[in-house]
C-alpha cells in the first residue's frame, strides 16, 4: 500500500501514524502582485514574501506566473519564463519544497532544470508534451481537474454527477501518467475548486474528499483559499475571506487532505496545529 508522497527532495507520509497536513503557500509573480512590474522589484518582492512564509511555517511554496482567475487570458510562454524562472532559481535552496504552477511543458522542463520539487498543473498534464516533460524527473505532480479553460470555465459549469465525473477524469490522468512509467508515489490529485464549478459543485466535491482519496489511492491537495465558494457561504468579499478559508482548509484536512494551498500561511499553520493537537490524524 502506498503511503508516502515522494517528490523531489521531500517525502510526506499521507497514511499511517506520522501524517501531518502540509501547507502550500501561494506566491504569485504576476504584475498585480507588486507595484511597478519591474523585474528586479518582482524578484525582491517574491523573495521577501517567501521569507515571510517560511517564518510562518510553510511546507511548500507554489510559484505561479500566469493568473488562473476566471476570465484570465493565457500568458505568452516567454513572459511566463521571464517571470518565474528567476524566482525559482532564487528560492530553490531557501528551505521548503518549491512547486511551480504551470501547464506549459516548456516551463515544466526549465523548472525541472532549476530544481523544483513539484509541478502543479491546473490542466492535469493534458497539454501535448506535458507528460514527456516531467516523466524522467523526480518531481511531484499535482493533477488538477478543470472543466474548460480559465477564460471560459465559469460561464456555464455543467455536470450530471460532479463527483463521479471529476473522479473519472482524475483516474484517467493517473492512468495516463503511470502508463508513461511515472511512479504513482509522485502523484497527488486536486478536485480544482472554482475551476469550472458552481458553488454547489465545489461543496459536493469538498464533502467527497475522503471518497476521492479512497477511490484513487493518492494523496489530495485542496485549494479553496479566498475563493468564491468561501464568499458564497460567508457573504464576505475576497479581502475578508481569511477565516472562512481556514475553515475550509480544516474541513478538507479533517476528511483526509494532505496539502492545503493557501494565501494566509500563518493563520492556516496555527489552525492546523491546534486542530491536530485535538484530533487523531491517523488514516
Ligand atoms: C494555481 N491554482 C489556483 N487554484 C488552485 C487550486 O485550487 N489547486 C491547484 N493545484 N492549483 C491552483
Amino acid at each position: 500500500m502506498r503511503s508516502t508522497l515522494q517528490f523531489g527532495r521531500f517525502n510526506f507520509p499521507w497514511r499511517g501514524e506520522r501524517v501531518r497536513a502540509r501547507v502550500m503557500g501561494i506566491l504569485n509573480v504576476t504584475p498585480d502582485s507588486f507595484s511597478d512590474g519591474g523585474q528586479h522589484q518582482s524578484l525582491e518582492f517574491a523573495i521577501s514574501h517567501a521569507e515571510q512564509m517560511i517564518l510562518d511555517g510553510v511546507d511548500i511554496i507554489d510559484v505561479g506566473g500566469e493568473s488562473s482567475r476566471p476570465g484570465a487570458p493565457p500568458l505568452p510562454l516567454e513572459q511566463e519564463l521571464q517571470r518565474v524562472m528567476p524566482v525559482l532559481y532564487a528560492l530553490r535552496d531557501i528551505g521548503p519544497a518549491i512547486s511551480v504552477d504551470t501547464y506549459k511543458p516548456e516551463v515544466m522542463r526549465e523548472a525541472i532544470i532549476a530544481g523544483v520539487d513539484m509541478i502543479n498543473d491546473i490542466n492535469g498534464f493534458r497539454a501535448p508534451g506535458a507528460i514527456a516533460a516531467v516523466r524522467d524527473s523526480d518531481c511531484g505532480l499535482c493533477i488538477m481537474h478543470m472543466q474548460n479553460d480559465p477564460r471560459h470555465m465559469q460561464l456555464a459549469p455543467s455536470y450530471t454527477d460532479v463527483v463521479a465525473e471529476v473522479t473519472a477524469f482524475l483516474r484517467e490522468r493517473i492512468e495516463a501518467l503511470t502508463a508513461a512509467g511515472i511512479d504513482p508515489r509522485r502523484l497527488c490529485i486536486d478536485p480544482g475548486f472554482g475551476f469550472g464549478k458552481t458553488v454547489e459543485h465545489n461543496y459536493a466535491l469538498l464533502k467527497a474528499t475522503a471518497q476521492l482519496i479512497a477511490e484513487l489511492d493518492v494523496p489530495l491537495l485542496a485549494g479553496l483559499s479566498r475563493k468564491s465558494m468561501v464568499g458564497a457561504v460567508t457573504g464576505k468579499p475576497v479581502e475578508q475571506r481569511m477565516a472562512g478559508s481556514v475553515g475550509g482548509a480544516l474541513a478538507a484536512v479533517a476528511q483526509g487532505a494532505l496539502i492545503v494551498r493557501v494565501h494566509d500561511v500563518a493563520e492556516t499553520v496555527d489552525a492546523l496545529k491546534v486542530w491536530q493537537a485535538g484530533t487523531n490524524l491517523q488514516r
